[in-house]
């Protein structure tokens, strides 16, 4: 995590789309917090416009803390149990834009038309370009113009930046740890500046700045303000999991890409699950979770752990259940997935922790789907994305030991309730599955379960 971010040993960010408050405070207690996940990004908070799609979330009516997902006193009981476990809550914030929507009324009840929110904002308070971004290599159309019809607020005026930092001062008075910044690349970086130099405290800033071939609009030009979400990593592992050779995906420094301690990485995302633009779980051969497994173990950027629903097929598809988010042992109920309890993420999320920033050592691959590397001595992951056996000697430097594989299984009391891995004079035999994995790190040892 950045400068901006708290000190914290647990950096991993569970993405819980469309979670309610309620059903994420309650998963806080039961699994985030004992697994060791770092931050829970939620939904966006404030007032939107109406109706049963799940991204009415993105057209905001109000600041007033009322969404779908729950009122403000259970978004400020959900942050004070999240934070009570050791979970911080990344707030999704809308600063770009309001409604896309002519006129009606917010989900708190406020009445609008576009360029006119009575009591916060009107027509003079948005820029005077009334249409549609069509050319991305326009930077003055990417700051200036509306994404898909979104009223696009003038942030370079003071009235504006002031609104916005009420806004997230609000949420940061109720113990929120940061904010993601949605499609901050449509806003100039400078106005985004300007907006966080008037927060009271400094939370914990991801930006959303979607890389294009020859875009003028750059993830680097962010990076003054915090992470930036770095959308190659997204493609990188999409295409490598399925064909191209996970082979290629030993270091990501010299690509030109944002550096890896400002990078926010990710598998997936609400947005590219249902644009297949990356991986999402309906991909084959496993290549989803092993894809998650690489993310938390390689030491580029600081990955998030998309949490979803079922039936992302259909675009347009709100939450199952009420939105009443719900997990049972290593999986979802109720049409919701439930990734972040998946035995191999979760594992990884253990290892994420345990290896730190340990750096990257002995990286070996066989042929172009086998891939294995040890975090320093603290933890060694090795991923098969091919149709056979990979039984092989590895090399490490991790110390001698029985240690539990996270991938089949955890340490339990103990004993290993899968895979358990014998390391003796920098080395270890093992099988890994096809289309699957293998992790080992120093705080998962055991015996051999039996
Ligand atoms: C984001 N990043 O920059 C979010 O990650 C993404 O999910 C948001 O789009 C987008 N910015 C705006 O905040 C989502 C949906 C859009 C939806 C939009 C506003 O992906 O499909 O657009 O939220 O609700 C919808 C309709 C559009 C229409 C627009 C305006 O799908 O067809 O033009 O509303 O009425």
């Amino acid at each position: 995590l950045s400068a901006r971010a708290p000190s914290t040993a647990k950096t991993v960010i569970a993405q819980m789309f469309e979670w309610t408050w309620e059903s994420i405070a309650a998963e806080c207690e039961a699994f985030l917090g004992p697994a060791g996940y770092g931050f829970v990004q939620a939904s966006p908070a404030q007032e939107h416009v109406q109706g049963s799609e799940w991204w009415t979330d993105y057209q905001p009516v109000s600041y007033i803390l009322t969404s779908k997902r729950g009122d403000r006193d259970q978004y400020t009981d959900m942050v004070s149990r999240c934070n009570a476990v050791g979970v911080g809550i990344i707030a999704d914030t809308i600063f770009n834009h309001m409604t896309g929507e002519s006129n009606g009324t917010g989900v708190a009840g406020s009445s609008f038309t576009q360029y006119n929110y009575p009591g916060i904002y009107s027509d003079s308070d948005f820029h005077s370009c009334r249409t549609s971004i069509t050319s991305w290599d326009d930077e003055e159309q990417v700051w200036n113009c509306e994404l898909d019809g979104l009223a696009d607020l003038a942030t370079e005026t003071s009235h504006v930046q002031s609104v916005l930092s009420a806004y997230a001062n609000d949420l940061l008075s109720l113990g929120v740890t940061g904010l993601r910044l949605d499609a901050a690349k449509d806003i100039d970086p400078a106005n985004i500046a300007t907006i966080l130099s008037l927060l009271d405290s400094q939370p914990y800033i991801t930006q959303e700045v979607i890389w294009g071939e020859g875009q003028p609009v750059t993830p680097q030009l962010y990076v003054g303000n915090g992470d930036v979400q770095e959308f190659r990593y997204t493609s990188a592992l999409q295409s490598a999991f399925t064909g191209g050779g996970i082979s290629s995906l030993e270091s990501f420094n010299n690509l030109g890409w944002v550096n890896g301690s400002q990078a926010n990485v990710f598998v997936t995302n609400h947005d590219t699950e249902r644009a297949n633009s990356s991986l999402n779980a309906l991909a084959g051969s496993n290549a989803y979770v092993n894809a998650m497994i690489f993310s938390l173990a390689h030491p580029y950027g600081t990955p998030t752990i998309l949490s979803s629903y079922e039936g992302f097929t259909d675009y347009d598809a709100g939450a199952p259940n009420s939105g009443a988010g719900t997990c049972s042992g290593s999986g979802g109920t109720n049409g919701w997935l439930c990734q972040h309890r998946w035995t191999g993420v979760a594992g990884m999320v253990g290892f994420h922790n345990n290896v730190g920033d340990a750096d990257m050592e002995g990286w070996i691959a066989e042929g172009s789907n086998q891939i294995a590397f040890g975090r320093g001595s603290l933890g060694f992951a090795a991923i098969n994305n091919a149709d056979t056996i990979w039984s092989t000697t590895f090399s490490t430097s991790m110390p001698d030991g029985t240690y539990c594989d996270v991938i089949s299984g955890a340490s339990v009391s103990g004993a290993c309730t899968g895979v358990a891995v014998i390391v003796s004079g920098g080395q270890f035999t093992a099988n890994v599955q096809a289309w699957s994995a293998l992790a080992i790190h120093t705080g998962s040892v055991g015996s051999v379960s039996g």
